[in-house]
């Protein structure tokens, strides 16, 4: 996926007292648009050692709502000194914060859970307003972080370890969780409320302290989520946030020894660089997808149809788990296309907050630029356009759902995430040769098959490289109790259900000698 946008500009920081404001109406004023102009912007702060406080830098950006390209606050532009602190914070925090039993951090975040639940309407249109995405969609992306924080929260009468017998007499072997440390957390704008509650609700189950860097498209999301956790009872310095640009804080959680982990979800491009420069750290890393959809001969058409649509302009293409390649049969390729772009035509672009809208804007003016650039891409390479390829000549970051056909493997537009609502059909032969198609990428994180024969549906499962297949169902619909990840360049972490707890603990090995006498193993034996 796309790496947050740093570029929105910057604006000199307010001189104005610290603490939390009582701007509540002002600011739901302006998330809304409704706000006077006259009102002024509320400025958001970072979150260190339990307080809110303003950046070293002194310096402030906008958040910006993509739906009519208005600033619906102002953030602190954090840099490494800031992140320093925060590392500091989440030190001095570290000893009590791993040694609360994990069922006592677990009721810490069912509480998070249930506030979720009560504030999740509202939490929704905030999203949508800063974000862009629909708002039943941001919906189900505060919902998912309730689900994982109810998941995460039964997780800390678990946490299981193994016993295992030992090949000595009078000895006994196990392993046991521990949590790693000071943990570093970047996450992307698409999933602002799901995907930082993925790695916080795992990380503090586990008993480590964090220090979290949001994307700068969606920090008002971040700024309300850790209010929240606070609300909750997450005790100060256990977790600290820090907006501002990749370049600064990002790269100084990446670097910072002190940061024994760290959880990233963003581009391929900036995994690669964090793989080089993290040091010696456990690294997660969620990166991109070119996701593919195989709809075979025998496929129940109108189903395929309705998950193709899902997958291509669902939240606007801006998924890793988006689908950007229908791989189709040849013998109903003609089929399948006249009835997706009648589909495709029939989405209703606009604000998310309108009920009437199917399809939300884009994140920023450079997703538009990238869609806009890809088309001429595909069309100089060759591909048949069948519909969409234009934004909107109105404010708001709006692309229309775009399909091109006559698409081959080798074209960047079948290679290159563009995550935008632009989906390339290529025509195959065989379900071979659908497998082939499907795996010529370098990515590899969802992919799905839609097929009436159950041969068909095995072969898929066992031969296409990905993280995620799914089987008559779209590209998208993860659930939090199981493993979410990819393989080859979409990156090496699985997040959710138990692995993601393996994300955020170390396993100790423990051995018990009771023999009273010294025991060899792999001598004492036989
Ligand atoms: C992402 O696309 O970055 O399955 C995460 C899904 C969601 C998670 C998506 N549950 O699409």
């Amino acid at each position: 996926m796309s790496m947050c946008k740093e570029d929105k500009g910057r604006v000199r920081g307010k001189k104005r007292k610290n603490g939390a404001s009582s701007w509540l109406l002002v600011r739901r004023l302006h998330i809304l648009n409704i706000a006077p102009v006259h009102m002024k912007l509320m400025e958001h702060l970072l979150f260190i050692g339990g307080k809110w406080i303003k950046s070293y830098s002194e310096e402030t950006f906008p958040s910006i709502n993509p739906a009519n390209e208005l600033v619906i606050g102002l953030f602190q532009q954090g840099n490494e000194e800031d992140v320093r602190a925060a590392v500091d914070a989440a030190e001095s925090a570290y000893e009590a914060w791993s040694e609360t039993p994990a069922p006592k951090r677990g009721e810490i975040l069912l509480k998070v859970a249930q506030l979720l639940r009560k504030k999740k309407e509202e939490l929704a249109k905030l999203e949508t307003a800063e974000m862009g995405k629909v708002l039943p969609e941001a919906r189900s992306d505060v919902q998912e972080a309730i689900d994982v924080f109810e998941y995460m929260a039964g997780e800390g009468r678990r946490l299981f370890g193994n016993t295992t017998p030992s090949e000595l007499k009078s000895k006994f072997a196990c392993t046991i969780r521990r949590p790693i440390g000071i943990v570093g957390l970047i996450t992307p704008w698409n999933f602002p409320i799901a995907i930082p509650a993925w790695k916080l609700s795992a990380a503090l189950i586990c008993g480590n302290t964090v220090v979290f860097k949001p994307s700068s498209d969606t920090p008002l999301c971040a700024v309300e989520l850790v209010k929240i956790l606070v609300e909750a009872g997450v005790p100060s310095g256990v977790i600290n946030m820090i907006t501002g640009p990749g370049s600064s804080v990002g790269k100084e959680i990446v670097t910072n020894k002190k940061i024994r982990a760290l959880s990233f979800t963003g581009s391929r491009d900036t995994g690669e660089w964090i793989a080089q420069n993290a040091g010696i750290k456990k690294v997660g890393l969620e990166l991109g997808g070119k996701n593919a959809i195989i709809v075979m001969d025998d496929a129940d058409l109108p189903l395929a149809i309705d998950g193709a649509v899902w997958s291509a302009f669902g939240t606007t293409g801006q998924r890793c788990t988006a689908a950007s390649r229908i791989i189709v049969h040849e013998k109903i390729q003609k089929d399948f296309e006249t009835a997706f772009c009648v589909r495709a035509k029939q989405l209703v672009l606009g604000p998310g907050l309108s009920e009437k809208t199917d399809i939300g804007p884009l994140v920023n003016r450079q997703a538009v630029e990238k869609c806009e650039r890809y088309i001429d891409i595909g069309k100089k390479e060759g591909a048949k356009l069948l519909c969409g390829g234009k934004r909107l000549g109105i404010k708001g970051f709006f692309f229309e759902p775009t399909i091109f056909t006559n698409a081959t493997i080798d074209m960047k537009i079948s290679q290159q995430e563009i995550f935008g609502p632009v989906v390339s059909v290529i025509s195959v032969k065989s379900l071979e040769e659908a497998i082939d198609v499907c795996n010529s990428i370098e990515y590899g994180l969802s992919s799905a098959i839609y097929t009436k024969n159950i041969d068909n549906a095995f072969r898929a499962i066992e031969k296409i490289e990905a993280g995620i297949t799914y089987v008559n169902s779209s590209t998208i619909g993860s659930e939090v109790h199981l493993p979410f990840g990819g393989v080859k360049q979409s990156g090496t972490a699985r997040e959710g259900g138990i692995l993601g707890i393996d994300e955020f603990s170390e396993v100790k090995t423990v051995y018990i000698d009771y023999s009273s006498k010294l025991q060899k193993a792999q001598m004492d034996v036989g």
